[in-house]
């Protein structure tokens, strides 16, 4: 005869177990290739935080945010503020560190001190609960997010240096149509990226229309984007906008302010997309009355963390707005956030940005739960986030950071390292 023994079910946590008891924030710099933008080139290491956050019974959330001074400073005043809250009390947490932090700083920086506890405390929440994070947010609506490949103007090396040799990386140099194409080959090649960004304002705008016109040329299926970070004048964008008439799915930030991004928008053929003019819940009410923008990249690190950005996605929904996402260098805490919510949000029409083919490879996370496959990343099964913290990488990249004494990212101050008469001054054209 069988018997059947049933184990006793694992004892739900307690409020009391999952208070915050411990939290640290650790600082790292990982290195990145000689990447140009609009105000300069990126620097050989890029500072970002990675944040643990602990609980009474042991349960560990992880998050990653923007480095800099000051960021460090105000995430020491929101971890402060949050110690002894329920990882599931997040609608509290946020008015601690808003309250905490000082009132004079932007609404910008709550939002994004709040995002990286917020992120940590989903993942707690999944642990806690045997959950993936984008279960925690309403569950996948798709089981693979979309990404596209992040192109940049780029040197060959990062040149000799205050004593210290040139630094090259296998990506080469990328200064005209041809070095783009090369490179685009190279990433959709390795990751199977089905659609197409150019970071541009790096040379003249007819430059990068020929790039533009090179790449659909060598990707005749690819979907095509061009984000100058605001280097041109509206009449520039204007001239633009009609030499690129067919050739892009969006134009991003091609000029500053909503004010002008509307005017463009008015004579624009194609949808005009921001990450600059529309960066907080309080710009979207005049954006949608001057129609400056048919698409907006949420980041949940800008937009108040991973709820929030779900939340955005509503918002866009509502006024027939698009929904795309913003990357800045990171690594995979970060990704995995950005797929979970992704995943979760059914407003998402366009596939994410990521800096994460320039980065990835010095990640803290380890290796085998984020993998790019045709171009997507396939959400992380594990509970909460689903990724796990390589603790020998972390103490690497802090003493890399430790020795490197940053301070903040300075891409201007790097180029004028090279070119002493360079100007971050936009529109330049
Ligand atoms: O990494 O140089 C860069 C980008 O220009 C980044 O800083 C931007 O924030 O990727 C971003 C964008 O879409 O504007
Ligand atoms: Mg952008």
């Amino acid at each position: 005869m069988k018997t059947s023994t049933t184990l006793p079910a694992a004892p739900t946590p307690t409020a009391a177990d999952l208070k915050i008891t411990e939290i640290t924030i650790t600082p790292i710099a990982f290195s990145d290739p000689p990447l140009l933008n609009a105000v300069g080139v990126h620097e050989p290491l890029v500072h970002r935080v990675i944040i643990e956050v602990r609980t009474a019974n042991g349960l560990l959330g992880l998050g990653e945010c923007a480095g800099g001074q000051s960021r460090l400073e105000n995430l020491a005043v929101g971890a402060n503020a949050i110690k002894g809250l329920g990882v599931f009390d997040t609608s509290v947490m946020e008015q601690l560190i808003t309250g905490a932090l000082d009132p004079s700083l932007s609404s910008f920086e709550k939002a994004a001190v709040f995002s990286a506890f917020e992120v940590a405390a989903l993942d707690i929440q999944g642990h806690a609960t045997g959950r993936t994070v984008s279960e925690l947010l309403g569950g996948t609506v798709r089981d693979e997010v979309p990404f596209s490949a992040y192109l940049f103007y780029k040197w060959a090396e990062h040149p000799a240096l205050d004593g210290k040799p040139a630094i090259t990386d296998e990506w080469g140099e990328a200064l005209d149509p041809a070095g783009l194409v090369r490179q685009a080959q190279k990433m959709i090649g390795e990751y199977g990226f089905k659609s197409i960004k150019l970071k541009g304002g790096v040379f003249p705008p007819a430059q990068e229309i020929e790039a533009i016109k090179a790449l659909r040329e060598a990707f005749p299926k690819l979907p095509l984007r061009l984000d100058p970070n605001t280097a041109w004048t509206v009449e520039t964008s204007q001239w633009v906008a009609r030499e690129t008439d067919g050739l892009l799915e969006y134009l991003e930030d091609p000029t500053p302010g909503l004010e002008g991004m509307g005017e463009v928008a008015a004579a624009a053929s194609m949808p005009l997309a921001t990450n600059m003019c529309v960066v907080a819940f309080d710009h979207i009410k005049r954006s949608v009355e001057l129609d400056s923008v048919q698409v907006i990249l949420g980041d949940h690190h800008y937009w108040g963390g991973l709820r929030h950005t779900r939340e955005l996605g509503t918002l866009c929904q509502t006024f027939g707005i698009g929904l795309s996402m913003h990357s800045n260098s990171h690594l995979g805490i970060s990704l995995a956030a950005m797929v979970h919510v992704a995943a979760a949000t059914p407003a998402l029409t366009y596939a994410c940005d990521t800096h994460y083919p320039w980065n990835g490879h010095n990640d803290v996370v380890k290796p085998g739960a984020l993998r790019f496959v045709d171009g997507s990343v396939r959400v992380p099964t594990g509970t909460g986030l689903g990724v796990e913290l390589d603790r020998d990488k972390l103490a690497e990249l802090h003493q890399q950071y430790l020795d490197a004494k940053m301070t903040a990212r300075d891409d201007t101050g790097y180029m004028q390292r090279f070119m002493p008469e360079y100007t971050a001054d936009l529109p330049r054209w």
